[in-house]
Order: structure tokens, then sequence, then C-alpha cells
């Protein structure tokens, strides 16, 4: 099951699952949604109603109160969909994660996974980026720390605003590359096994465990090396990853198609000593080979951060660029050269002539 916070987090959760729970301080935004189940969370203030968190975590924060025990109930072994830039799903989800953090330590299936889009920095309001550090190095980290939360997937609206695409249409990108990964289980069931096995338990124990995910899926050339072809198809609408910890990948083949390939994989893997999870099955609707596959990474909070500001590295500069100028108000130096001089010579007690004569011959005056 999907649970969806906030106003993107709702939207690419319904689209994901028609069945999923949403919720929102909201009731005007929640409304319009087409979902069947609703958890409305709320606030002191009623305002919180009809006009949201207006991008401040911390009335999300407080709304959460009024939804903690059952939001912790059906997220258990759950995904979370949520946007970091906002207020609602932001506070809402850092509010769980220091209770996931604080809390008992869970069995891997029980673990929640949170699937968290992060802003352009370079294009979208200020609010949405200080909102999203502070959530990557405060409450995320500290989760990820406790080793208590499962798989963390950091989808970024980069491609969005560089394709210039519409929300829809990068909300179907994010849910289609999100449902060819959830699918590995589900081919290993229904599809002819050829090779190793990925049944639904191994693949909750991989999503539980408390690491950044990057997945990625594309047709699979066997004749072309495995690690060229994985760079060049590495998921654009995630971060990139780091040297995978741990890895999955689901191999299908046409049918009659050469089984074989995967050992390929294995090998790409061998030296980092990650020894993936695997299968290859026969799907008779391929034409070439196609490969899915998961890599499981480990990064710290200042890291992180850094990653989300690398991936618009410009803006980040601009954007403090901004602010120094308006707040600090530098004089503008005139200095000449020579009066300068004079002075240092003169508090030196050197003769000011030796200096002026080597810096005219230097041509620095
Ligand atoms: N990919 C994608 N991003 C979205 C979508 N809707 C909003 N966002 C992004 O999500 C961030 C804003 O968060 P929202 O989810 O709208 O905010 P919220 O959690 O509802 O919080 P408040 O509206 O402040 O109460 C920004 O970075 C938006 O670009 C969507 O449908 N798809
Ligand atoms: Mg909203």
């Amino acid at each position: 099951m999907t649970i969806g916070i906030g106003g993107a987090g709702s939207k690419l959760a319904l689209k994901l699952d028609p069945d999923a729970v949403v919720v929102n301080v909201s009731e005007v935004e929640m409304g319009k949604l087409p979902a069947k189940r609703k958890m409305l969370a709320v606030m002191h203030s009623s305002l919180g109603q009809l006009r949201g968190s207006r991008k401040n975590p911390r009335l999300g924060e407080e709304a959460f109160h009024s939804i903690r025990e059952e939001l912790l109930r059906v997220s258990r072994g759950n995904q979370i969909f949520s946007s970091t830039g906002g207020g609602t799903g932001n506070g809402i989800c850092s509010a769980m994660l220091r209770e996931i953090a604080a809390g008992p330590e869970l069995p891997l299936a029980d673990r929640t996974q949170f699937l968290l889009v992060l802003p352009y920095a370079r294009l979208e309001p200020n609010e949405f980026v200080v909102n999203t550090t502070e959530f990557l190095e405060g409450p995320l980290s500290d989760a990820v720390d406790s080793g208590n939360t499962g798989n963390i997937i950091l989808f970024a609206n980069k491609l969005k605003f560089e394709s210039k695409m519409t929300e829809e249409e990068f909300n179907n990108l994010i849910t289609r590359s999100l449902k060819t990964f959830l699918a590995i289980p589900r081919k290993n069931e229904e599809l002819k096994l050829l090779d190793g096995h990925i049944d639904a338990e191994d693949f909750a124990l991989f999503f539980g465990k408390p690491y950044f995910n990057h997945f990625t899926s594309f047709d699979f050339n066997p004749a072309e090396p495995f690690a060229k072809q994985l760079n060049k198809h590495l998921n654009p609408l995630l971060l990139p990853p780091e040297n995978p910890i741990e890895a999955m990948f689901l191999l299908e083949v046409p049918e009659g198609g050469d089984p074989c390939a995967f050992y390929d994989i294995l090998e790409h893997f061998n030296p980092t000593s990650v020894n993936p999870v695997y299968s290859v099955v026969e799907n008779p609707r391929l034409k070439k080979p196609f490969v899915t596959v998961a890599m499981l990474y480990s990064r710290k909070p200042a890291e992180l951060v850094e990653d989300f500001n690398q991936i618009s590295e410009e803006h980040a500069r601009a954007k403090v660029r901004k602010t120094v100028e308006q707040y600090v108000r530098l004089q503008k130096l005139e200095v000449n050269l020579e009066t300068e001089l004079k002075k240092a010579a003169k508090q030196k007690g050197s003769s000011e002539n030796d200096i002026l004569v080597v810096l005219k011959r230097l041509g620095k005056l």
C-alpha cells in the first residue's frame, strides 16, 4: 500500500496506486483528489484546513500529532510519497522520521520506505530549497542513521524543469519507473524462471534496508560491457548513486534468448564486493533483453545536501550570492598603489624610491 502526504505526495501516490491513502491538512486540497481513503491532519489554527501549511513545516509537524497512531500503523511495511519542499509533506514526514528514529527496532518487513521529491532549486521558491536542506540534514539523516527506515528514494524535479515537461508527464515518468522496479517480484512469479530467484520476501528484505535506492531499467545488449550501459542509463529522475553496498537485478530475456548474460552483470559488481540478489526470466513479449537494476548506497547528511546542491549547483551559488548582496554591503575600495606604497615605505623606514624603482621595472606602476 502507498501513502501520499501533501500535494505532490498525494498526486504521485494515487498515480502509483489508486487505493493509496492520502494525507493532508487541507480539506480543500484533499477534496480535489479521487482518493478512496483520506486522512485529515488537523492543526490548532483552523485556517490550515483551508490554506494548507503554506510552506511551513512547523505547521505540518503540529498536525502530525492528530494522526500519529493511524499514520504509524498504516505506514508499517509500506511506502510514503512526499515532497520535501512544502510544509505539509515535509512537516509530517519529519515528525514521523523522528518517531521512527527514536522507536524500537523494526523488523525489515515492517519498515517504511520514503519516496521523496526534491525541488529544482534553480527555479523553485527558496522556501522549498531551505525546507529540503533542513529535512535532509535533520530528520532524514537521523532516521537513516538509526537504521530503522526502509529504502529512501530521492526523486529530483530537475528533469521536469530542464525539459519543460508538464507536471502530469513528469509524474507519469516517476510512477512508470517506480512500477518497473516494484514489478520485480511479480515478474518472478508470473514469468518462466531461468536462473536465480527473487520472491516477495527477498524483495521486501531488500526494500526494508535503511539505504538510498537508485533503480533503473534499460534494454540490455549482452555484447557491450554492462558498466558502460549502466552509466549511460542511470535513472535521470533520481539523484545519482554512490558506490553500491547492495544490489538487485532482474534480467528478462526474449523467448529463446541467452540467459547467461547475467554472469557479466554479476562480474560487474564483484570488484566492489557486492553480490547482487538476482534472477533471470523469459519474457515472450520482449524482442531484446531488458534489465532492471537497483543499487543501495549510503550517504552522510552533509554529502546528501551536497548532492542536492550539486544537481543544480549554479542556482545554489547564485542564491548564496543574492543573499550576500542583500545583507552585506561591501565598501568599494579605491586603492592607489603609489600612495599605499609610500605609506608602507614610511612605516618601514625604507626608501620609497628604491621600491618605486623596482615596481616600475616590473611594470606594476
Ligand atoms: N514532481 C512533482 N512535484 C510536485 C508536484 N506538486 C508539487 N510538487 C513539488 O513539491 C514541492 C511543493 O510541495 P507540495 O507537495 O506542493 O507541498 P505540501 O506538502 O502540500 O505543503 P504545503 O502546500 O506547503 O502545505 C515543490 O518542490 C513542487 O515543485 C507534482 O505533482 N509533481
Ligand atoms: Mg499543499
